[in-house]
């Protein structure tokens, strides 16, 4: 049948429904605690639908079961036995996904890898950390903390992502400029393919050239290759200094050069680098009307700059010139220097907040691309005029969409621009789809810059990699899944 929500696709019909024997299969292998079973038992439907909804609610499957499995044995047992029957899966880690690839579609078994949740090792002397794919992101970065180390990947989400997930997605965050992407920091992966072979990869050096380096194929793959079970990845040591300023700026161009001298004056204690227009904080200021504003005045941008190193006495001169010093080039209008940690973190909340107060007004179309530097901003631009030439913002409620924003890693050319609707349209879509894609592609820009393609781009995998990529790209994930179970309809 073809789904409801999803008009252009369809079940593929080599895939097994799911029956009481399967259920029984899994019970018998994971325990009851291991199996949320709505199949046989429809009153359990309701537990089942978390695993069918994504974070922003826009993507919503049927499922009807989902297995928890407690360890990489189970994982692969469960795998074998989906392969065996045709029974197509979605792995799900914290669901916190934003291009909806870890919710079902149709009847997909959900497998959540929130049981997995021990750290396997630590060597305090290398900073190499081993974990379960369940581990989430923030307890992870809290272990680490008392042993004086950092994991080098933060983002909105850790209270809720796990590393598992983070891995499938290549997620970037808040501090790639400084710590790199995960193709550098992950040291290992240890994976179970889709007939239960477990691929142990789950090397701890930083150096091993030996070979393809097949891990880097499971570092964003979205669950289409098969499940990450553990991860080892090189942590750097915690920075004993911290600092965040917040500027005030009248416009992109002065974005820009203040970039380009926090990079000359700040250089190797530049950890963040995050650009938010004046649309984005007011979303928030909205959102939340009892938080305090980082500057009094009005700016048409905004940018938080954080710096990291090992004196805290050198980062807060060297950041406190640097603002003078751009305050009196006119680069930037106003800034602020936090003054101690909880400072630090409220400034943080200006810039981690925007995703979650954007989804306050109803619906929002997100669009995670790179563009090169000098006209990463012009999308925004362009794209308000889109709408506007259709008639489609404004603010009454007659318009669907009510606020076009853009803010992001500016320190790594990401910008993440949402339009805020007051409901979803189609002709909004219409509106924003294939034209942003067409003006990234125009640009060598990617149209996924770190959530991924999912199901919210399948379509467009082709504005940003040739025939030739995306071919082998096939022929990758038919080796590794020549039943095609893992993780369908998404974007391969
Ligand atoms: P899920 O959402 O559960 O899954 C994501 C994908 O990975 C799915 O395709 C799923 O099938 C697959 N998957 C999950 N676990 C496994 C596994 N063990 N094995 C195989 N496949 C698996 N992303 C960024 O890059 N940078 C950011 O700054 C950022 N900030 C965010 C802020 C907020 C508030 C939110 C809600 C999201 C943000 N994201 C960001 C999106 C980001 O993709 C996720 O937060 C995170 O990486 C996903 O982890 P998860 O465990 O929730 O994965
Ligand atoms: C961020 O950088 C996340 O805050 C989410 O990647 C971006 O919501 C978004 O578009
Ligand atoms: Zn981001």
């Amino acid at each position: 049948h073809t789904s409801d929500r999803y008009p252009d696709l369809k079940r593929d019909s080599r895939f097994a429904a799911l029956t009481s024997e399967h259920v029984a299969f899994f019970k018998e292998l994971l325990g009851e605690t291991g199996v949320i079973d709505a199949v046989t038992n429809a009153a359990a439907q309701d537990d089942v639908e978390p695993f069918n909804g994504d974070w922003m609610r826009k993507y919503r499957g049927h499922g009807q079961l989902v297995l928890r499995p407690g360890s990489t044995e189970e994982v692969s047992k469960v795998l074998k036995y989906c392969n065996d029957h045709r029974l197509a899966v979605v792995p799900q880690g914290g669901n916190t996904g934003l291009v909806g690839g870890s919710v079902p579609v149709f009847d997909e078994v959900v497998i959540s890898m929130a049981r997995m949740q021990t750290i396997r090792s630590f060597d305090n002397v290398s900073g190499t950390l081993v974990v379960d794919a369940g581990v989430v992101l923030e307890a992870a970065d809290t272990y680490l903390a008392e042993r004086g180390y950092l994991f080098p990947l933060d983002l909105g989400a850790k209270g809720s992502c796990h590393i598992g997930g983070n891995i499938s997605t290549n997620a970037g965050g808040l501090r790639l400029l400084r710590y790199g992407s995960l193709h550098g920091t992950v040291l290992g992966v240890e994976a179970v393919l889709p007939d239960g072979t477990v691929v142990d990869d789950l090397c701890k050096l930083r150096k091993n050239n030996t070979g393809y380096d097949l891990k880097q194929l499971f570092i964003g793959a979205e669950g289409t290759l098969g499940i990450v079970t553990g991860v080892s990845i090189a942590c750097p040591q915690r920075p004993a200094a911290v600092n965040v300023a917040f500027l005030g700026l009248s416009s992109y161009e002065q974005a820009l050069r203040a970039f380009r001298e926090a990079k000359s004056q700040l250089s190797e204690i530049l950890s963040a680098f995050e650009l938010m227009d004046a649309g984005s904080q007011n979303i928030v200021r909205t959102v939340r009307p009892d938080a305090r504003r980082p500057l009094d005045g009005e700016h048409d941008f905004y940018c938080l700059i954080e710096t990291s190193g090992s004196n805290a006495e050198h980062d807060t001169a060297k950041l406190e010139a640097f603002l003078e010093d751009v305050m009196g080039k006119e680069i930037v209008e106003d800034g602020v220097v936090a003054q101690d940690e909880t400072q630090v973190k409220a400034l943080w909340t200006w810039r981690e907040g925007i995703t979650e107060c954007l989804g306050h007004l109803g619906g929002v179309y997100k669009y995670d691309v790179s563009i090169p530097l000098p006209e990463l901003y012009q999308l925004v631009e362009d794209t308000r005029v889109q709408l506007e030439s259709k008639g489609l913002i404004g603010d009454g409620d007659e318009f669907p969409a009510a606020k076009v924003v853009g803010y992001g890693h500016m320190g790594d050319a990401n910008l993440h621009l949402n339009i805020a609707v007051r409901r979803y349209d189609e002709a909004v879509e219409k509106a924003l789809e294939p034209f942003v894609y067409e003006w990234i592609s125009k640009r060598q820009g990617s149209i996924s810059a770190e959530h991924g393609l999912g199901l919210a781009k399948k379509k467009f995998i082709g504005y940003s990699r040739n025939d030739t990529l995306v071919g082998l790209m096939k022929q990758i994930k038919n080796t590794f899944d020549p039943n095609g179970i893992m993780n369908p309809y998404k974007y391969i």
